[in-house]
């Protein structure tokens, strides 16, 4: 089978979460082989949220270190930083004028980040996705690795290569989106009706990659669940079913098998194998990452080689596109 192109980004907004890594990272490494895979840490979606300019530059390199310690070869895959390949932020403005204010109006992502950040619903936050269909169709990318949550994206920017070929003639290849079946949409250990995310306020919500083996244990204790007393995976019971998935999603058993194993267990036997199964699965990527980001120099040599092969391929977009459009 002919090799896929593949691209996917994660924003700089915090630490990654462990839905980070079930709903797209994981995905990321697995993709790498037989692919040509482009990862990027998305530095100007984070802009769509006030952030501290020194914090979003240490946190862009720290995203940076950490994708390189969840197994992604930069060789292989070229790893950069978002702005530092211009063309995004020109394609972005194309296509903006290729979108329809109707479709944004629909995005579940810019009404939830509205109600979040009510004081700063800036136009940045509203045409988001089309910053992010144009970081997809820059590569010419067939499949886009993202958790639940970006499907409504995906199938955007979908749209907008299917309306501009139709209207300038072939340019765009037109991307699908590759979500988990189980872990697409990882929850909130306090509130598990809401996603789990990484700048959500309340550390006790989520797991960061970077939290030691002793507070996932007391995050996973603590997490919400119910009073049912049974361990099983049923509609209307949230919390339950997110640590069930959890638990497959890193031991790589299916419920069918989960379910058998904690067949008469209490809550907290399964808490406790769940909050072991993240560990072990964590561990290997917090040591190398503290080694990536230590040798600063060969990091920053890293995202500058990945920019530059990164922007090989994007410039012959962005060169057909203004051409098609008339720019010159
Ligand atoms: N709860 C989730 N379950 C599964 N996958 C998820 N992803 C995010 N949340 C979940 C996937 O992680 C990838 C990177 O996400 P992002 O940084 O682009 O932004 P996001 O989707 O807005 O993620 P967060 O953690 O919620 O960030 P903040 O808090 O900054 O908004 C994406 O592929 C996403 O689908």
């Amino acid at each position: 089978m002919e090799n896929k192109v593949i691209l996917s980004g994660i924003q700089p907004s915090g630490i990654p979460t462990l839905a980070n890594y079930v709903g797209a990272l994981r995905n990321w490494k697995l993709l790498q082989n037989g692919n040509d895979c482009y990862y990027c840490v998305a530095n100007m979606h984070a802009l769509t949220v006030r952030q501290n300019p020194d914090e979003l530059r240490e946190r862009s390199l720290s995203m940076a270190a950490l994708i390189i310690a969840f197994g992604i070869d930069p060789v292989k895959s070229p790893l950069f930083i978002q702005s530092d390949v211009h063309q995004h932020a020109e394609l972005a403005w194309v296509l903006d004028c290729n979108t329809y204010m109707g479709e944004l109006n629909r995005m579940t992502q810019f009404k939830d980040k509205s109600a979040k950040h009510a004081d700063n619903i800036n136009a940045g936050l509203f045409t988001y996705p089309v910053l992010m269909a144009g970081d997809i169709l820059l590569y010419q990318a067939d499949v886009v690795p993202v958790g639940n949550d970006q499907k409504q994206h995906v199938e955007l920017a979908r749209n907008i290569a299917i309306r501009f070929n139709n209207a300038f003639g072939e340019t765009f290849k037109v991307p699908e989106p590759y979500i988990p079946k189980i872990g697409g949409r990882v929850m909130s250990l306090t509130d598990p009706e809401k996603k789990m995310s990484k700048s959500d306020p309340n550390p006790n919500s989520y797991i960061s990659i970077l939290d030691d083996p002793a507070v996932i244990t007391k995050k996973f204790k603590r997490a919400v669940t119910d009073s049912e007393g049974r361990i099983a995976y049923e509609d209307g019971r949230p919390g339950m079913n997110n640590l069930l998935s959890i638990y497959c999603s890193m031991t790589g058993k299916t419920m069918d098998e989960t379910l058998r194993e904690f067949d008469g267990a209490g809550y907290g036997t399964l808490k406790t194998a769940v909050a072991d199964s993240v560990i072990e699965v964590i561990k290997p990527v917090q040591e190398t990452y503290y080694r990536v980001l230590n040798d600063r120099a060969e990091l920053e040599r890293i995202i500058k080689d990945g920019a530059q092969r990164a922007a090989e391929t994007a410039e012959k977009t962005v060169d057909a596109v203004y051409r098609k459009v008339g720019l010159r």
